[in-house]
């Protein structure tokens, strides 16, 4: 009985009625509910706002890891290459505030080439590129190891140091080219030459030097004909230079003016001057009959020297012989020594301006091609390297012209974002027409991971510091992972409508495409603009004044100002 009494005594304060009859305790209560609430209130918010500083400092961990893991890559060539150079002059965009987002895009772009350069490991190694559905390597240069060998700057500019050194070993103890092989002598300059002075630069490492002059010196003779252009193809082993049968005997203009900056870099590096005297005699050739336009057609007798009747274009096959010589202007440190491939280059640039055109209804501009003297309504996305060179080259003119330029470069780079952006894959087709009324539509239709759009991108983010261009790159790097894609590393696609996919990693896709993309979201420090000039695949190679003057050149007034011997004496020849 006396149990019952005092549990319901105790029930009673939860008896609203108890309250009523006692406002004060009622007042009492109420306040400690509100107090109650606010303690919980407030403590939900400091949570979530701790929450977010813990995000927050994350980012800045992940950041500053990857501004050590750059700094670490540059230093890790200690006194011998300067990745991360001073801040550039001409680089306007800040280097001393990394923008988080630029190190978050570009750890994606560095985790792409980790994806891409495993599966090669794993498929293809040593193998030239991967076929990532059958999962084997093809050897389409010869067996030269051609991925490999391009992919080693781009391994080093990322700090994947122990990729690189496997990769270094590879080449110190297997890269042969005693091949009985007909070697394309562009190809094989660009990818193969290039790639390893660039190692070169880069690492300071001599293995890849010699390896370098060890290809230059079997491409060589391909240079032996009556006008000094180039046969286009050799035999790594047997020599024999030739043509292709397709050519009709006539040399590629592309393929015979794209060896200058390698070799001369090479001359540079060994002191040896045969390879600069080759490359450079073909660019004195060509310039004895350069047209008032700075236009020459593809195709070029060896014999002869004389241009045959042939397009004209900015795209396959006449391209990279205008971005050379732009570059190797820029390579010589733009002093007198090389100032008439800035000439030429300015005279070629009238004729690219005479080649503009803009579609309706939305007035992009674009690059024809010519044939005689009918213009062709057809741009390759390879011609999309265009706005870069002019961007790059822009700076040389005097500020009106200079500006002219630049906003062309622009202009063009938006026509050639436009190439991915109208597909239904944001991927672009291999080549655009253009049709009154209708703006662009593709023609052939492939997308085989190509870089000249982001090679753009790259030089007009460097030099205008517009982020504008970062965002289109990230939309095309975006499409490359959602089709391109897959678990055994990166394909081209057949079609860029449907998506299909093709079997093959193209080996300017680690050396160019990914390089690109990675140094669009780095400090404009890495890799100066002001130290290194690109060659046509992407690796960066050290700018080197010259004072030399070619011997027996007779560029223009054919008067030596100094001959190269005297400035050999001088030690000024072999700078590095
Ligand atoms: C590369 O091998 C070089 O950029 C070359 O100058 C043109 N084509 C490919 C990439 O598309």
């Amino acid at each position: 009985m006396a149990r019952s009494r005092s549990s319901a005594s105790r029930w009673r304060y939860v008896n609203p009625a108890y309250y009523l009859k006692r406002p004060k305790r009622l007042a009492l209560l109420l306040i400690l509910f509100v107090c109650v609430t606010l303690v919980v209130w407030d403590r939900q918010t400091l949570v979530r706002e701790h929450e977010e500083e813990v995000s927050k400092l994350n980012d800045e961990v992940t950041r500053l890891h990857s501004m050590l893991e750059d700094i670490k890559a540059a230093q890790s060539g200690a006194g011998k290459a300067n990745v991360i150079a001073k801040v550039s002059d001409a680089s306007r965009n800040s280097d001393v505030l990394d923008d988080p987002i630029d190190v978050q895009r570009r750890e994606k772009v560095k985790d792409a080439m980790i994806h891409a350069w495993s599966s090669y490991e794993k498929y293809a190694w040593g193998h030239d590129e991967l076929q990532p559905q059958s999962k084997n390597g093809v050897d389409s240069f010869g067996g030269l190891g051609a991925t490999l060998v391009d992919a080693l700057d781009t391994l080093y500019i990322m700090g994947l140091d122990e990729q690189f050194q496997r990769a270094r070993e590879w080449v110190a103890e297997s890269l042969d080219f005693n091949k009985n092989y007909d070697a394309s002598v562009f190809e094989t300059t660009i990818r193969v030459v290039g790639g390893l002075l660039s190692a070169y630069d880069l690492s300071g490492d001599k293995v890849f030097l010699e390896k370098a002059k060890d290809i230059a010196d079997r491409l060589l003779p391909a240079w032996d004909t009556p006008s000094g252009i180039p046969y286009n193809i050799i035999n790594l082993a047997h020599g024999n230079p030739h043509n292709p049968g397709w050519t009709g005997g006539d040399s590629i203009l592309a393929d015979s003016g794209t060896e200058q900056l390698e070799f001369i870099a090479l001359s540079q590096r060994t002191g040896d001057p045969k390879y600069q005297q080759k490359v450079e005699n073909v660019i004195l050739e060509l310039n004895k009959t350069f047209p008032p336009d700075g236009l020459l057609p593809i195709y070029i007798n060896p014999h002869r020297g004389t241009r045959s009747y042939s397009t004209i274009t900015f795209g396959a096959m006449g391209d990279s012989f205008y971005e050379y010589l732009l570059k190797v202007w820029i390579q010589g440190n733009k002093t007198t020594a090389v100032k008439h491939y800035r000439e030429m280059w300015e005279t070629s640039m009238k004729g690219l301006l005479s080649l503009v055109r803009r579609t309706t209804p939305s007035s992009f501009a674009y690059l024809c091609e010519k044939i005689g003297n009918s213009l062709i309504d057809k741009m390759d996305e390879l011609a999309c390297f265009a706005p870069g060179m002019l961007a790059l080259g822009s700076s040389g003119y005097a500020p009106d012209e200079a500006k002219r330029f630049l906003s062309l470069a622009e202009e063009l780079a938006w026509t050639c974002y436009n190439f991915y952006q109208s597909t239904p894959t944001k991927l672009a087709g291999e080549n655009y027409f253009f049709n009154s009324g209708q703006d662009m539509s593709v023609g052939t239709s492939w997308n085989i991971l190509r870089p000249e759009t982001v090679e753009s991108l790259f030089y007009l983010w460097r030099l205008t510091g517009n982020k504008t261009y970062q965002e289109w790159g990230w939309n095309i790097f975006q499409a490359f992972e959602k089709n391109s894609r897959i678990e055994t590393g990166y394909v081209g696609l057949k079609d860029v409508s449907t998506g299909i996919k093709d079997n093959m990693m193209q080996s300017f896709f680690l050396a160019e495409t990914l390089k690109y993309l990675y140094l669009l979201f780095s400090p404009s420090s890495v890799i100066s603009l002001d130290e290194w000039v690109f060659n046509t695949e992407a690796h960066p190679i050290k700018i080197i004044t010259r004072h030399d003057q070619v011997e027996n050149s007779g560029f223009f007034d054919g008067k030596h100002t100094e001959t190269r011997s005297r400035a050999r004496k001088e030690g000024r020849f072999h700078e590095n």
